[in-house]
């Protein structure tokens, strides 16, 4: 095992991270921001290193800072958690040139599944099943580009190869207004990303988005726990995850997890990865890969009993996975509300300075926070500064906690979206299971 780890990252997960490190072991290395020296992680770890002004372009985007940082203190490994440089493949590629272990895939795997046209045709090859699309990189010829759309059959979506999490896509729905969305959507994505290249899915109009876990030692050895069904959003922000998805069949998703179990061995792929899929009529549609840990991993965690962190750390510093699939077993039910410093009705960001913190507690109740009172939210950064985590032997058990959790739950001094999941665990469609991805935004009259 490793001795030292830089933490890339800030916030609950850091946290999260910094816990999993002192169970391994492993000493911990917090990097921060100016703004971040009073955050919770930086308290506890071994050591403490400033690396730039609150700007995340400044500090924890900053890749020689970073590369710095693991040669003053001696570190061999940093976990990049999620969000900033996860999944940047040329900054995992500068730590594994210079000589560190990056807690996540070979660069080239980043790489590729960031390229969602080479992800999908990878996915293809293993078996996994698509949105019926294109087939690769629309081509220049407009009448080819007709002829594609004709045979997918309208609404068709395009989509950016460089995007990915809501970004740089566009709905068509008629022939007259294909040529001209293609060349708008190219256009924004060449300047966003700077890869005008766009491919075409058949555009599914009520799906559910449901995720596979999988954890994999690139050694061969790849296993999945599970899913979860996170169609509980608002503009590409998920609100509430749950494991298991809700109503699937035994069968299909069974099919699905030896499908992405192939996939992972294929591409030699290494770490903690999800493969998120569309839900709709009892088939899945793959649509992207993330090759990070992502915000919702508790809840797999609880109907697992599996510690993803510690095994993530674990796999990408070489060891085999010590888990074996049957080891793996499905139990109960779990939910995660993510609590914002926002308005709960305008969504408006509410930084500043918590002056009453009281988390839930009890049975199945989970709290990953960093939040304590006296602690001052910066207004840099992302919103989410908590996560009620509940298992339960059921789905309505696990519910009904969390409800009461939620109840439970005191913050002052900033506002929070509280009152918005105490209503959103109440609501009638949510308690019978499986909304789709419009549902939050709907009833939110968007
Ligand atoms: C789609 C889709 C419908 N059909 N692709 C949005 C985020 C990105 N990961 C993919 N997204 C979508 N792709 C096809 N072929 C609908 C969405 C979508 C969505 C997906 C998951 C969760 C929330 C969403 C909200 C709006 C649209």
């Amino acid at each position: 095992m490793i001795e030292k780890m830089v933490i890339a990252n800030r916030g609950e997960i850091a946290l999260r991270i910094l816990r999993a490190c002192k169970e391994l072991g492993i000493k911990t290395v917090a990097i921060h921001s100016k703004v971040d020296r009073d955050l919770k992680h930086v308290r506890l770890a071994d050591e403490a290193i400033c690396i730039g002004p609150n700007a995340s372009k400044e500090s924890y985007l900053n890749i020689p800072a970073i590369i710095s940082s693991m040669e003053i203190t001696d570190s061999m490994a940093v976990h990049p958690g999620y969000g900033f440089l996860a999944e940047n493949a040329d900054f995992a590629e500068q730590v594994q040139k210079s000589g560190f272990i990056f807690v996540g895939p070979d660069a080239d795997v980043i790489r590729m599944m960031g390229d969602k046209v080479c992800a999908i045709e990878a996915m293809k090859k293993a078996g996994v099943p698509t949105v019926p699309g294109s087939d690769g990189e629309l081509p220049e010829d407009k009448e080819e580009c007709m002829r594609i759309a004709k045979r997918i059959g309208y609404p068709i979506i395009i989509k950016a190869a460089a995007g990915g999490g809501g970004r740089g896509m566009r709905v068509v729905h008629t022939e007259s207004a294909l040529i001209n969305s293609i060349h708008v959507t190219k256009s924004e994505a060449g300047a966003a990303f700077g890869d005008d290249t766009v491919y075409m899915e058949k555009f599914l109009q009520n799906p559910r988005h449901v995720e596979i876990q999988i954890i994999s030692d690139g050694q061969g050895n790849t296993i999945h726990l599970g899913d979860r069904d996170c169609s509980m959003q608002r503009r590409h922000q998920k609100v509430i995850e749950e494991a298991p998805a809700p109503g699937i069949p035994d069968d299909i998703r069974e099919g699905v997890y030896a499908s992405c179990i192939k996939a992972c061995n294929d591409i030699g792929y290494r770490g903690a990865g999800t493969f998120e899929f569309l839900y709709e009529d009892g088939g899945f549609y793959f649509i992207e890969m993330n090759t990070r840990i992502q915000v919702e991993h508790p809840v797999s965690e609880m109907i697992t009993g599996v510690d993803l962190i510690k095994e993530q750390i674990r796999v990408c510093c070489g060891e085999k996975l010590s888990i074996k699939q049957e080891d793996v077993v499905i139990r109960g039910h779990s939910f995660e509300c993510r609590i914002n410093a926002e308005d709960p009705k305008t969504f408006i960001p509410s930084p500043g300075l918590v002056t009453t913190y009281h988390p839930p507690g009890g049975f199945g109740v989970r709290v990953d926070s960093h939040l304590y009172s006296g602690y001052k939210v910066p207004p840099f950064y992302d919103s989410m500064i908590a996560k009620v985590i509940t298992h339960g032997e059921t789905r309505e058990i696990a519910l009904r906690r969390m409800r009461n959790a939620l109840d439970e739950m005191v913050i002052e001094g900033i506002r929070s979206n509280i009152p918005l999941q105490q209503d959103l665990v109440r609501d009638s469609a949510f308690a019978e299971g499986g909304v789709n991805i419009h549902y939050l935004e709907k009833k939110l009259g968007l």
